[in-house]
């Protein structure tokens, strides 16, 4: 048992840590907090109790030393330059992000990203064994650390393992395409507990435990074979900090620059907004086919009507990103070529990130908020946006393929696939009377605010709690045999002992 580091009764780990580091003029580093839900969620677990976050730092190389930030003790885990490609864009983002969302891009496999996944994980592990104390509770985040809780498990017996994953689990006709299919899903089942978005995605994970695994299963819990332990997959939701960002959006300030921004756009009479990461899964461009065949049919048009389009910046460095990117950009000045008058383009499209007191504003500058993925875990913009309507104006329009969906049915429904659909929902959002779009207002602000990140940490943290007592692993960390067929490929416990074989793992590649 480890040392003389401090050790922590919770211990979050994720892909990044929730700071970025900046150097100032004077050549010093400091670190800034990162605005996200997942960090204000944690501030307020970690107010009643000390806690640690495992994560990577940002920078390839050597990883900094570990460091107190906030009342947070964050311990950063090194990342190579190569592991930054094999793992984070190639596994993590190449591999199992197109997989896990349905597949609208084609999905790419290597075996020497597998190879850098496996051995990132076992990192992180061991960063984690390190800095939790006994019985402490762990919890994993995401879809970048699949084979962490199992590598836990063996490493630390004594502590309680949860997982969330914020993207979608697929269906198990899908899923079943990777070829480390039953790794992922035995480095899972070391948790005690999965947490999921929806409560499909949890049905996708225990169907998938049952078919790939053999493992027998019931209602929402599946048990490992051979150990009797169970584990229990559910949905609980993620969401956005409610109270901080409805204040924000209250601010004088705040409201002024919405004000100005109407103004800027030379107070159209319908002003929509698009705010996502620049990804395949965000249904950008099906928003914009839909917004340009309504424009040519004349039946919406510029100057009365226009769309402001953010595009966040992101994963510049796989393929299908900057293809996305191009084909966005050029669609983008066609309409405003074809369609857009001097002085008032068709659409304002900004390739930039912006603070948060910009987003506020926008979202409240905004009548009709066009949120339309193909696919995704949850979409905190669409709760971010009706937690800054305190005004009860605007209306959302909301892919049904969005784990927000599931929450806020009276928003705007519309699949976006159904370009036509799409068309007359965006009509519909526009020409409802005020007085019935203040009322929907009402009702998905009331859901928000009854069901902020606050909560979500907090029912998160109580379900792993309640998660049955765990008869403990063999400590000689035997592998957990399949319940009827030989496994398919090493379990995590021999991908542990053959660590340091990735170079003959590259060898085998198919790339
Ligand atoms: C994953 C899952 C799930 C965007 N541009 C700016 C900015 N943002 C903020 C938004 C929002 C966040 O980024 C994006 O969150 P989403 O939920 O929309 O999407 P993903 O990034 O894909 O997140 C998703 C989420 O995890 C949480 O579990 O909902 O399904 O894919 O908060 O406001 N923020 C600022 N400037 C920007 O330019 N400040």
């Amino acid at each position: 048992m480890p040392s003389e580091r401090p050790t922590f009764d919770l211990v979050v780990a994720a892909n990044r840590l929730p700071v970025d580091k900046v150097v100032t003029d004077d050549g010093e580093v400091e670190w800034r907090r990162s605005p996200g839900g997942l960090v204000t969620a944690m501030e307020s677990v970690m107010r009643s109790q000390p806690g640690a976050w495992v994560g990577w730092a940002g920078d390839a190389g050597e990883a900094p030393d570990p460091f107190d930030e906030d009342g947070i003790h964050l311990h950063p885990v090194a990342l190579s330059a190569d592991e930054i490609r094999d793992y984070y864009e190639g596994f993590s983002n190449d591999t199992l992000w197109p997989i896990y969302h349905d597949v609208i891009v084609p999905a790419t496999f290597h075996r020497e990203w597998w190879a850098a996944y496996r051995a990132v994980n076992e990192r992180f592990a061991r960063a984690i064994a390190e800095v939790a104390a006994e019985g402490a509770r762990v919890w994993v985040q995401d879809y970048q650390l699949q084979l962490v809780p199992m590598l836990v498990r063996q490493l630390r017996p004594d502590v309680r393992i949860g997982w969330f994953n914020h993207i979608p689990f697929p269906p198990v006709e899908l899923f079943a395409q990777l070829p480390w299919r039953a790794q992922l899903l035995e480095g899972l089942l070391g948790a005690d507990f999965l947490g999921f978005q929806r409560q499909a995605d949890a049905r996708n994970f225990v169907r998938a435990c049952r078919q790939l695994l053999g493992a027998p299963t019931k209602r929402d819990r599946v048990t490992v074979e051979g150990t009797q332990r169970q584990v229990r997959a559910a949905a609980i939701p993620i969401s956005v900090d409610f109270q901080g960002l409805e204040q924000l959006a209250k601010r004088p300030d705040v409201m002024a620059r919405a004000r100005e921004i109407r103004e800027s756009l030379g107070n159209p009479k319908v002003l929509m907004l698009g705010v996502d990461r620049l990804d395949y899964t965000k249904g950008i461009r099906h928003r914009l086919k839909a917004y340009e065949e309504l424009l040519s049919e004349r039946r919406l048009g510029p100057p009365e009507v226009t769309l402001v389009q953010v595009a966040t910046p992101s994963r510049e460095r796989v393929e299908a990103y900057r293809m996305l990117r191009a084909e966005i950009e050029q669609t983008v000045g066609r309409i405003n070529g074809d369609l857009g008058q001097i002085g008032a383009p068709a659409v304002h499209y900004l390739h930039h990130s912006y603070p948060r007191e910009e987003m506020a504003a926008l979202f409240q500058a905004a009548d009709v908020m066009l949120v339309t993925p193909l696919r995704d875990g949850m979409n905190l913009v669409a709760k971010e946006y009706v937690t800054c309507r305190h005004d009860l104006g605007g209306a959302l329009v909301l892919s049904e393929f969005t784990g927000a969906w599931h929450e806020l049915h009276q928003a705007f429904a519309c699949n976006p696939h159904d370009i036509e659909g799409l068309k007359q929902t965006i009509l519909r959002a526009i020409n409802t009377p005020a007085k019935d779009k203040q009322r929907i207002m009402k009702a998905l602000r009331r859901r928000v605010a009854d069901h902020d990140v606050q909560r979500w940490a907090a029912r998160y943290l109580a379900a792993l709690d309640a998660a049955p007592e765990q008869p403990r692993p063999d400590p000689r960390g035997r592998p957990t045999p399949h319940a009827e067929d030989t496994p398919l490929m090493p379990s995590p416990t021999e991908q542990l002992r053959a660590a340091g074989e990735s170079g003959s793992s590259r060898s085998r590649s198919r790339s």
